[in-house]
């Protein structure tokens, strides 16, 4: 049964206008290029860059003071590479690096939760120059904003398994694959003769999606990538050490509107199985169908999530069957047990080494306690194989040969980039928010760390400091830190004010649910010493902080969020 589907109609949102009067997604971004009076993007222009793997900010922690000086605010641009699986080679991070430190205002690189990098502070008159170095090195940042496929994750280490090389490849296969068409990119940002006039996007159309999408490809046991989380999840099948299919989840989703009942969090759905030569047809059908079908009238309501809760999932389905002409099967066995990264040395299946490095919160900056930047460019300095960023905001270098190894883990030692940490926060996460993104309500990166060490203080207290808990933090309610899949997850409200939710699980199948609305740093801290010293005391044997809370009633369970989350 439809229900409540509505077609696009005369109130499409002014987005919709942008995109299909952008002439595939050029505007007049060039003429803004040009216009050196302002550092920023104009009108639609500040929507468009944003296809093109860009961001116009600002210096929230300037705002103020440029304002009273009247200055224009401190604009500059991030911009976020298109790394699927998260794979890049020691020579294009040499090349990364440079860029950052000679020509970004921050001087940093931050790795994010969805396996790549963000450069922030880059000034319009910079913009071409990176483009340019991407392309030289093989990289672009096509696509990975905006109503677009994103950057597609996978299982974050393709060298752990012949099977995880495949899943990379796969990971890729798609990014390409659903990538916008247009020209424009290469026209702009590489200066290609203009070409406009063969332009077609036969999968995203002349508007595009609705609104941004998402996508996994993933090998159980580890769900590193938080595939609940995500539009469209391709969950191998594994026989013979081959992978022979997927079993298809969509519809994840984490974000909502404080107070907004009409928006929740929801975990991705199962649609069936399928043999692995379907795959790119069903990602087609998928992605089309949420291109025809998704709201373009109210953004708040176009995410894949938001179109099934409008036709019904088995309408869906119905319509992807009949678009990819296939039959879904019935889901094969699959199960989750793992999420985090496995920080430490490893043996790679051509018996090669590699470390997986913890990075608080992604940075990659050199500060008192660790010299992570420069550590990383000495060693890619010497180092033959890749980097991969993991879906946790760490970094594994990968493929070392077994002679480089002491050296590298020398280096490593000499720039702190072995430490004993706790599990606590080694499986902690926050999103970026202050200074840099527009929608912060709260701290996030910038407030962890010191968070993380009351809480392990806390945990020393009662015991249970070798625990983990997976604790992440959000700016706000946009939920980029994935808090809605954490045992216990902040999301920002104000300055220094947070709401605290528990009791998601420790593989992130469960929406975590609201516990105490508002409440400051310090409040926060009582409320957590309580519940620590509870579990502490009550939990059963091996029993997961989260999985406590929801056993003893303190919050109630999510089972369907579009109910229960709010209720
Ligand atoms: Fe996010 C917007 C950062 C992962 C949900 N996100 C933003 C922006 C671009 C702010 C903006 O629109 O101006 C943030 C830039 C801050 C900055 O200064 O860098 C931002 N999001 C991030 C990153 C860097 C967080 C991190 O610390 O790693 C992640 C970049 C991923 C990437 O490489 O592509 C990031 N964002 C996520 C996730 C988690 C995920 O994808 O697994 C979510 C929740 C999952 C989901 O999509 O539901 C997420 N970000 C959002 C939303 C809410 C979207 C929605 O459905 O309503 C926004 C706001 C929007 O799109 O309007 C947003
Ligand atoms: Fe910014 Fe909010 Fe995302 Fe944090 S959760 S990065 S504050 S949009």
């Amino acid at each position: 049964m439809i229900k409540n589907f509505k077609k696009s109609s005369l109130t499409l949102t002014k987005e919709e206008y942008i995109k299909k009067n952008s002439n595939y997604l050029r505007g007049t971004i060039v003429d803004d290029l040009k216009n050196e009076v302002t550092n920023g993007f104009d009108g639609d222009n500040f929507s468009l860059i944003r296809f093109h793997g860009m961001y116009q900010q600002d210096d929230r922690d300037l705002r103020v003071e440029r304002n009273e000086q009247k200055l224009e605010p401190r604009y500059a641009m991030m911009l976020r590479c298109r790394l699927p699986g998260g794979v890049i080679s020691s020579k294009q991070w040499l090349k990364i690096d440079s860029f950052a430190t000679n020509n970004t205002l921050y001087k940093t690189i931050r790795l994010t939760n969805r396996q790549t990098f963000q450069l922030h502070g880059i000034l319009k008159k910079n913009l071409k120059n990176i483009h340019q170095i991407l392309n030289k090195m093989g990289l672009d940042s096509l696509g990975t904003a905006n109503d677009v496929n994103r950057n597609v994750l996978c299982t974050s280490d393709p060298m752990e398994s012949s099977v995880h090389q495949e899943c990379y490849l796969w990971a890729q296969k798609i990014s390409n694959f659903l990538l916008p068409q247009t020209k424009a990119y290469a026209e702009i940002w590489l200066d290609h003769k203009k070409v406009f006039s063969t332009d077609q996007e036969p999968i995203l159309g002349t508007t595009y999606l609705p609104r941004k999408f998402k996508t996994t490809v993933v090998i159980p046991p580890d769900n590193d990538v938080d595939l609940y989380a995500n539009d469209m999840n391709f969950i191998a099948i594994i026989e013979k050490k081959k992978i022979i299919g997927f079993n298809v989840l969509i519809g994840g989703g984490l974000s909502i509107v404080h107070g907004n009942k009409k928006t929740w969090p929801f975990l991705a759905l199962e649609l069936g199985y399928i043999s692995i030569d379907k795959t790119l047809s069903v990602a087609k059908a998928i992605v089309t169908t949420q291109r025809d079908w998704g709201n373009r009238n109210d953004r708040k309501n176009a995410k894949t999530r938001y179109t099934i809760d409008n036709i019904g999932l088995d309408v869906f389905k119905k319509e992807v069957e009949t678009r990819a002409n296939i039959t879904f099967e019935l889901i094969r066995p699959y199960s989750f047990t793992t999420r985090g990264d496995k920080i430490g040395w490893k043996k790679d299946i051509n018996n090669n080494w590699s470390l997986t490095i913890f990075v608080q919160n992604g940075r990659v900056c050199d500060n008192k306690d660790q010299l992570l930047k420069s550590g990383l460019l000495k060693i890619a300095n010497i180092h033959n194989g890749k980097f991969r960023i993991t879906s946790n905001q760490n970094i594994i270098i990968s493929e070392i040969l077994i002679e480089n190894k002491s050296k590298i883990e020398k280096i490593a030692i000499a720039y702190g980039l072995i430490k004993k940490i706790s599990k606590l926060r080694e499986n902690s996460m926050a999103c970026v928010s202050f200074p840099t993104c527009p929608l912060a309500m709260a701290e996030a990166e910038r407030m962890l760390s010191m968070f993380i060490t009351k809480v392990e203080n806390i945990m020393l207290k009662y015991g249970v400091e070798k625990e983990v808990i997976i604790l992440r933090v959000s700016g706000c309610p946009n939920g980029c830190g994935r808090s809605l899949l954490a045992e216990i997850g902040l999301i920002g409200k104000a300055i220094g004010k947070y709401n605290l939710y528990i009791g998601g699980n420790r593989i992130g199948s469960r929406i975590p649910k609201i516990y105490q609305e508002n409440i400051t740093e310090k409040e926060i801290l009582v409320h957590l010493e309580f519940l620590i010293k509870n579990w502490s005391i009550y939990r059963k044997e091996n029993e997961d902080f989260g999985d406590f809370v929801i056993r003893k009633k303190i919050v109630k369970e999510i089972i369907n969020p579009i109910h229960d989350f709010w209720s």
